[in-house]
């Protein structure tokens, strides 16, 4: 059984977050940690430690937070400008929160893509 992470507190609401959708499947939130202007996490409400454990029974789950990234971008007046979706997996990708999330960032232009740093 994968621990839980402090995600699954904010989606039962037991600690505080800026909640800005919920649904049956999916919880939105902003990071407590922005690096843009809008810095969202989209996350699946049952616990998906990382991409590799994803099965075919949480993309259900999954394509509910690709649509909710692009209606809480349209919300947030960034979505003809443009942002980025980002998913980290381990430890290569940075991953801190070992429960799947997706980084909804804009509001400005974001630059490159990946860090040319090795
Ligand atoms: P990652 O490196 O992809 O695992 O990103 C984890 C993100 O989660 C990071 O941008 C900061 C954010 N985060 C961590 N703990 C909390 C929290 O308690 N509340 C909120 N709102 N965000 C958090």
């Amino acid at each position: 059984m994968a621990e839980e992470t402090i995600f699954s507190k904010i989606i039962r609401r037991e600690i505080p977050a800026d909640i800005l959708f919920q649904d049956e499947l999916v919880t939105a939130f902003r990071d407590i940690s922005a690096q843009a202007p809008t810095h969202i996490l989209i996350i699946p409400n049952h616990l998906i430690p990382t991409i590799n454990d994803i099965k075919a029974s949480d993309e259900k789950a999954l394509g509910r937070m690709m649509s909710v990234a692009a209606k809480l971008a349209r919300e947030e007046g960034i979505a003809e400008d443009g942002y980025r979706l980002i998913l980290n997996c381990n430890e290569h990708a940075g991953q801190e929160v070992f429960h799947i999330h997706m980084h909804l960032v804009g509001g400005h232009s974001l630059g490159p893509m990946l860090s040319k740093k090795r």
